[in-house]
């Protein structure tokens, strides 16, 4: 059994910050439960464009405000406590946060560690396959 303090995991190096966001991240790859979970601040006012085109990724919106919109179609989705959305289809995204906002994220497969978003809003493939 994996017992974790967020409290605690922000003072580590599962603490990654980048542009608009940090995220701890309370379980990774080397835990081997297939998937990685992580606590996602996003902060007010940031607009993420993001492609996880080696990833599949849910995520569930604790606290806080905000849109994601699909680049592909334009459509924007409220993003509100309660809602949860999933890029089953790697869709190439647009997250803005009106407020702070609060996400709960899994990633499959998992992530390492350290990755950020590169230029394209991807994070690098690994050797997992995703299912
Ligand atoms: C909601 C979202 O995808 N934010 C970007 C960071 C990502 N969730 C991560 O690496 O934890």
């Amino acid at each position: 059994m994996i017992i974790r303090h967020l409290d605690s995991a922000k003072k580590s190096t599962r603490r990654v910050d980048s542009a608009g966001w940090n995220s701890v991240r309370l379980l990774l790859r080397d835990d081997a439960m297939g998937f990685s979970f992580h606590i996602t601040t996003i902060y007010a006012g940031a607009e993420l464009p993001m492609h996880y085109r080696h990833h599949l990724e849910s995520v569930y919106c604790v606290a806080g405000t905000g849109t994601i919109e699909d680049s592909q179609t334009g459509e924007v989705h409220a993003i509100e406590p309660g809602v949860m959305y999933a890029l089953d289809q790697h869709d190439q995204h647009v997250l803005r946060a009106n407020t702070e906002m609060t996400m709960a994220c899994v990633f499959n497969p998992p992530l390492h560690g350290q990755e950020v978003h590169d230029d394209s809003g991807t994070y690098p493939p690994r050797a997992e396959a995703v299912a």
